[in-house]
């Protein structure tokens, strides 16, 4: 079916969440819906609260534009606009425009009758950005503990919090981590090289089939996944690799204080070595 008679046939009115058939249109190529609405609204105002924050700080360097959190004093209360206030909007302004954008796209699958995989995946990566800047500071008491919001302020703010544990690389769930992170990069590089070089020959040549793909696997390592299962896989791979990214930072504080190294200790404490 052409592209452009597939749409007239499913760009139909439906599936909407909430507002039924109130912002159920499109402008040209976009879906709006209730929550294409919220989403400009809180992306809109989120980031011109960030271009004030910038204009009420030292400098217009994008790279060393900072947004920061409160101070600890001021817990898990509001702070003055100036003193983090301004952080703590941007950050519901942020998880608003987050959750909207995947609403958004819940509706646009049932419009289509997909799965809901997609925002399903793009919840995990909200869900970790959620871990990072609520979940942890809830957890350790003051919304202080968030990320800074700058480019490299964030940067050192990783760093200061990798020391405060000594080495955070001993960190067993960020071994899972970027174990996880490594072997996406390794599942798409396979499977974009593998796509292209049976399916984008020379001029020419002619298009290869699955037949070939699987062949390839199964005379180079004796196992092929599949042309489905390597999708399953690479989105296992990725999906993962987010949520030990937030199982790895929730437990440095709220339930490991020492420093990670430390934790190694379980190994010389077991009882087969006396
Ligand atoms: C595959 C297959 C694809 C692929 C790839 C493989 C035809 C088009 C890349 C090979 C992948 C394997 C064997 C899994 C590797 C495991 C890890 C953890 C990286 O068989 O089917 O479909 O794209």
């Amino acid at each position: 079916m052409a592209m452009l008679s597939f749409e007239k046939k499913y760009r139909v009115r439906g599936g909407t969440l909430l507002g039924g058939d109130l912002f159920d249109f499109w402008v040209g190529p976009f879906y709006v819906g209730l929550f294409g609405v919220t989403t400009i609204f809180f992306a809109g105002l989120g980031t011109a609260l960030i271009l004030y924050g910038a204009s009420q700080g030292p400098t217009w360097n994008p790279w060393q534009i900072n947004i920061a959190p409160p101070d600890l004093k001021y817990g898990l209360g509001l702070a003055p606009l100036m003193e983090g206030g301004l952080w703590q909007i941007i950050t519901v302004c942020a998880l608003g425009a987050f959750v909207s954008w995947a609403l958004r796209e819940v509706e646009i699958c049932r419009k289509l009758g997909m799965g809901y995989h997609v925002p399903f995946a793009f919840s995990v990566a909200i869900f970790a950005y959620f871990t990072l800047v609520v979940i942890r500071p809830v957890l350790l008491g003051a919304w202080g503990h968030g990320f800074p919001y700058g480019i490299f302020s964030h940067l050192d703010w990783v760093s200061n919090v990798g020391y405060q544990y000594l080495h955070f690389h001993y960190n067993p769930a960020h071994m899972i981590a970027v174990t996880f992170f490594f072997t996406t990069t390794l599942a798409l590089a396979l499977h974009g090289s593998l796509i292209l070089s049976a399916s984008n020959p020379p001029k020419g040549e002619v298009v290869k089939t699955p037949e070939h793909e699987n062949t390839f696997f199964r005379d180079s390592i004796g196992y092929s996944i599949g042309a489905l299962g390597i999708h399953r896989l690479g989105l296992f791979l990725a999906l993962s690799a987010g949520f030990w990214s937030a199982v790895c930072i929730v437990i440095s504080g709220p339930f490991w204080t020492k420093s990670w190294p430390e934790w190694w200790g379980w190994w010389l404490d077991l009882p087969i070595w006396s």
